[in-house]
């Protein structure tokens, strides 16, 4: 098993603590990397001037529309230097928040950074909807200063293109490419060195280049914040999709080396209790973050206008879509073929004296390892069916199928058409 395929110092401590059969200690310091993972605080500060579309991009990033309850409020002119948090609705240590424009506070750009309370923010968004101005600038240079990291953002892309489209040699590509030299040369003009700028429309996250944003993040965040940003991001491509699978997938050796640790304490009964609040954990982790929790599914149901019963309908998944308990778990995992053999096996193997503790481990480990891999396949599969159905949506003109998602695209058609059976096997 890949469980060296882990970036964090702590898996060398859990490895040798398996290998010397400390088994306390191995249970606590998985728990301790599982829960870090979790609980890992991203603050993320969204600036620029009023009406530049900072409080849509707070709402677009996370899934909501702009008219949901608890959704930023837009389309209104600032006249406070108020802050507003607003954490991610699955993953509430996400946190965006929405600053005053600059201008608005009328604060030289240091003081403005002060006032905001710079320290806590992990990186800046610095949103305009035309070309970059003096005020984005000295804000820009006075990030610096403080050692932190700023991203232009050129919203409202959609609308320029609209614009564009009327005249006979519209090329999209080409447009987009204009815009974009044309803010970097003017935020060169005004002494920023090397600015990244992104051209993003609210509207419309999977289009231009909101993922382009999130790999330069993800690039640029250190290893813990970047799980904690893929986690929070909206379900824009089928890419995305399968990065969080990869990053649960990663989680599973933990858990099951987890479910292992425990299935050896020999005492009838226990492992399994154990084991399957940890499950309901873990499975609860991959709904949330595949977004297909019943609120979640409301919200996309309500920022695209596809009805919720037909979201409904194309997920597989008995734990989609649901509240997830115990029972309802176990009811699931007995249902999956092979299951109830492998779980008889390891209860039955603890007691073969001195092979069945070791015996215990592997079959806890295995069970574990197929029953989650499996779950979380479907879930994943269910999220990459409902963006597809969500993309297709008819009143989206031909706003342009970005070439790039046309494989993405048939990979997901095939992966949707996958036997189930088979991926209870592969790893
Ligand atoms: N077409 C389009 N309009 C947008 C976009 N983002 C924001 N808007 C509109 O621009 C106006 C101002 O947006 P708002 O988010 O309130 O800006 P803020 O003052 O910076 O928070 C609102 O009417 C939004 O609907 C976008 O990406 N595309
Ligand atoms: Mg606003």
């Amino acid at each position: 098993y890949d469980v060296y395929n882990v970036e964090d110092s702590q898996a060398e401590e859990i490895k040798e603590a398996l290998l010397n059969n400390d088994k306390s200690l191995a249970i606590t310091k998985i728990k301790e990397l599982l829960d870090k993972e979790k609980n890992t605080p991203l603050n993320i500060a969204i600036t620029g001037e009023s009406g530049s579309g900072k409080s849509t991009f707070v709402n677009a990033f996370r899934g909501m529309d702009n008219r949901e309850e608890g959704a930023a409020l837009t389309g209104v002119t600032e006249t406070t230097s108020e802050v507003t948090a607003y954490p991610h609705p699955n993953y509430p240590k996400v946190t965006l928040w929405d600053l005053p424009g600059i201008g608005t506070t009328k604060f030289p750009a240091d003081k403005y950074l002060e006032c905001v309370g710079f320290e806590k923010f992990d990186f800046f968004i610095i949103v305009s909807a035309d070309r970059f101005r003096e005020n984005d600038v000295k804000l820009a240079q006075e990030i610096q200063r403080m050692e932190k990291k700023f991203y232009f953002v050129r919203s409202k892309i959609d609308n320029d293109l609209r614009a564009e489209r009327r005249k006979r040699t519209f090329s999209e590509e080409e447009t987009l490419r204009k815009m974009r030299e044309n803010c970097i040369q003017g935020l060169r003009d005004l002494g920023v060195e090397s600015p990244q700028v992104f051209l993003v429309s609210s509207f419309e996250l999977h289009l231009y280049d909101f993922s382009l944003l999130h790999e330069t993040l993800d690039r640029d965040l250190p290893a813990h914040k970047r799980h904690a940003l893929l986690r929070a991001m909206p379900n824009i491509s089928l890419e995305i999709i399968d990065k969080k699978k990869k990053t649960f997938k990663r989680r599973l050796y933990w858990l099951s080396a987890l479910s292992a640790a425990v299935a050896a304490v020999p005492v009838p009964g226990l492992s399994i209790a154990v084991d399957i609040a940890v499950l309901v954990g873990a499975v609860t982790d991959y709904v949330f973050g595949f977004g297909l929790d019943i609120k979640s599914l409301q919200r996309l149901s309500a920022s695209t206008g596809v009805p919720y019963a037909d979201l409904r309908a194309v997920i597989v998944s008995p734990l989609a879509a649901v509240k997830i308990s115990k029972e309802l778990l176990l009811k699931v995992l007995s249902q999956i073929a092979g299951a109830a053999t492998f779980m008889a096996l390891e209860e039955v193997s603890r007691f073969i004296p001195i092979v069945g503790i070791p015996l215990a481990m592997v079959f806890s480990f295995t069970t574990t390892y197929r029953l989650l891999n499996f779950i979380l396949n479907q879930l994943a599969e269910d999220a990459q069916k409902l963006l597809l159905l969500v993309l297709q949506k008819p009143p989206q003109r031909s706003h342009r199928t970005p070439i790039q998602t046309i494989p993405m695209l048939c990979c997901g058609i095939f992966l949707g058409s996958a036997p189930s059976s088979f991926q209870l096997i592969s790893t």
